[in-house]
């Protein structure tokens, strides 16, 4: 990788740097902490190096931050709400190393938590919030000038064909020993478009979406525990709203983690599920409407459903996509997705129930 200090120099930063240090757990970027210090005082930025195989175009995808964070500044007064992107010394937002590692940098935001799994109920809550408030601030964003950074992020049809293929190719010879699992995608085939056909019927529009929604993405603030930021917006892209629900109850409604081996730990928590339901339509504020309101259980299962699947093609693609701890964790947490697909399938008609009291 490219001398870290000398990328940090690209940019304008405000103070003296003290160190750079590898920061968080996403699955996809690099991020680095840059300490500073300033006065006297110690400050610092969040250095990321955007992963050019998830993210082809980074100086379109720094783009597209700079449009939302731009806009979004307009609809709140404190800065510590809204990611600030640093310039580089030519006037950039973003660097271009010689390998063609494409580099951003921006605040540190300081007093907030960020949450890999929340302590309360009221902290769900927040997350939830924090998300339907993004929702609805960028209700009036001109969507068609997005990027789309990801294309086919989650058309789940497309993702179901890139899956068929990768178990037929059969690169690393995997395929043999988890049929049960290609068997249970395959069952779920006809689910996969439910999306996209109420969106041909009207039921489900295009809206700014965040495609990222797990709790450590909405920060905190340590003192009010209230929502305070969101972060990560590589994958802010046209989309629908449910699969930004979907996607938070799949990580944060599960009672396990992510990659759980024991699959007896793997349910669908229906009170968390609730909870989000409250606080994303709370931050929603009435924005959203009742066929939507009505589809997010689907969303739900789609992201379940959808994420498995993307592990499971990684798996038979010889682990190239998500960054792995050890052989066998994107199996792992395939398995895991599919034992909660299962629990929201016996659950479905409660959450159908939850959901329709909130309209
Ligand atoms: C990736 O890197 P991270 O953890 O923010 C992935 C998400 C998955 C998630 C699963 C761009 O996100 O779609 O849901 O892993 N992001 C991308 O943990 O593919
Ligand atoms: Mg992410």
């Amino acid at each position: 990788m490219a001398d870290i200090n000398k990328i940090v120099a690209k940019f304008c930063i405000d103070g003296k740097v003290l160190s750079v240090t590898p920061f968080g757990n996403g699955l996809v970027n690099h991020t680095f902490a840059v300490k500073t210090e300033k006065d006297g005082k110690n400050t610092g930025y969040v250095l990321q190096a955007i992963n050019k195989h998830v993210f082809p175009d980074g100086p379109s995808l720094v783009e597209n931050i700079y449009k939302i964070t731009s806009f979004l500044k307009t609809k709140n007064d404190d800065p510590r709400s809204v990611i600030s992107l640093t310039p580089t010394k030519d006037g950039k937002y973003y660097h271009m190393d010689e390998e063609g590692v494409c580099w951003r940098l921006a605040d540190f935001v300081d007093n907030i938590v960020c949450l890999e799994r929340f302590d309360s109920l009221d902290e769900f809550y927040e997350c939830a919030y924090g998300f339907g408030n993004f929702q609805r601030q960028l209700s009036d964003f001109p969507v068609d000038t997005l990027f789309e950074t990801i294309p086919n992020f989650h058309n789940t049809p497309l993702r179901f064909k890139t899956f068929l293929k990768a178990v037929e190719d059969d690169v690393v010879g995997r395929a043999k020993s988890v049929q049960d699992e290609i068997e249970f995608f395959k069952s779920e085939k006809d689910f996969y478009s439910v999306l996209f056909d109420a969106n041909k019927e009207g039921k489900l529009p295009i809206r700014v979406t965040h495609n990222d929604t797990k709790t450590n993405n909405v920060l905190l603030d340590k003192d009010t525990r209230k929502a305070l930021r969101v972060i990560d917006l590589d994958t802010v892209m046209p989309g629908f709203s449910v699969n930004d629900f979907g996607d938070a109850i799949r990580f944060g409604a599960n009672t396990a983690a992510e990659d759980e081996r024991d699959l007896s730990k793997v349910s669908l928590d229906l009170n968390l599920f609730e909870v989000y339901t409250k606080g994303f339509l709370a931050g929603c504020a009435g924005g959203l409407t009742d066929d939507e309101v009505m589809l997010l259980p689907e969303g739900a299962k789609m992201m379940t459903v959808e994420c498995g699947m993307r592990f499971l093609t990684d798996y038979l693609q010889g682990d190239v996509y998500f960054k792995t701890r050890y052989p066998g964790h994107n199996l792992d947490r395939a398995r895991t997705q599919i034992e909660l697909v299962k629990d929201m399938n016996r659950k479905w008609q409660t959450m159908k129930d939850i959901v329709k009291k909130y309209i």
